[in-house]
């Protein structure tokens, strides 16, 4: 057709995506979100869940269903609870999880993962990893090293009130590509519960 090579160059890193959390499961595209954020949003992440967060605003702004006291499209993209209420992790404070990050595109930059209180959007307690740079450098997915894509994070204590409801907190992960400018999110949703040696002890 008549878009010269670089124009299709240009646009291939808009059209395909970037990464999301693959394990456990993250929160996906759904009827809440439609709802809440509107079908344009809805229908990009859906064409392409891995995509950045910069080109959802303006999808929004034009969707006369985005209401955005239920949708923050900087918190897990807008991606909603209710989405995702089959796949609620339940963790005990101290426990390892292993996580998966799909890296589709790299887009070398900064990243890190915290735990987020969805009602605040504030993070909770300390980062659980920070790639402060160097994250997803190269131009495949095999580029990345790959404790950049597999990795643990350790259940903070204390967290037994304030996440003990699935939907009040989720684990973000969250990456910027420098040169790109571009943001990608992705959320697990989870609850901290009591572990059930010391409830045993505690009862006793
Ligand atoms: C993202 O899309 C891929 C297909 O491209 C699918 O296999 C995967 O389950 C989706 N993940 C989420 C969290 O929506
Ligand atoms: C976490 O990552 C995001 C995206 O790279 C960045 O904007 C934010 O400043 C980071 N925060 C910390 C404390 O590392
Ligand atoms: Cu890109």
């Amino acid at each position: 057709m008549h878009f010269s090579a670089v124009a299709i160059v240009a646009l291939i890193p808009a059209v395909l995506g970037h990464g999301l959390i693959q394990s456990p499961p993250s929160r996906p595209t759904g009827a809440t979100l439609t709802a809440n954020c509107g079908s344009g949003v809805a229908s990009q992440i859906n064409s392409d869940n891995t995509s950045y967060v910069e080109a959802l605003p303006p999808a929004a702004a034009k969707d006369k269903n985005y209401k955005p006291a239920l949708c923050n499209l900087w918190l897990c993209k807008g991606l909603q609870f209710a989405d995702n209420a089959a796949n609620v992790q339940k963790w005990t404070a101290g426990q390892e999880v292993p996580i998966k990050v799909w890296l589709r595109i790299p887009h070398e930059g900064s990243a890190n993962v915290s735990i987020v209180d969805t009602k605040t959007n504030t993070i909770v307690g300390d980062m659980l990893k920070v790639w402060s740079k160097g994250y997803a450098p190269g131009r495949t997915e095999k580029d990345a090293p790959l404790d950049q894509k597999e990795f643990s994070i350790k259940v903070p204590t204390g967290l037994e009130e304030k996440c003990a409801n699935a939907g009040d907190c989720v684990l973000q992960w969250w990456w910027f590509g420098t040169g790109a400018k571009q943001t990608y999110e992705s959320c697990v949703d989870f609850q901290v519960v009591k572990p059930a040696v010391k409830e045993r002890a505690f009862n006793a």
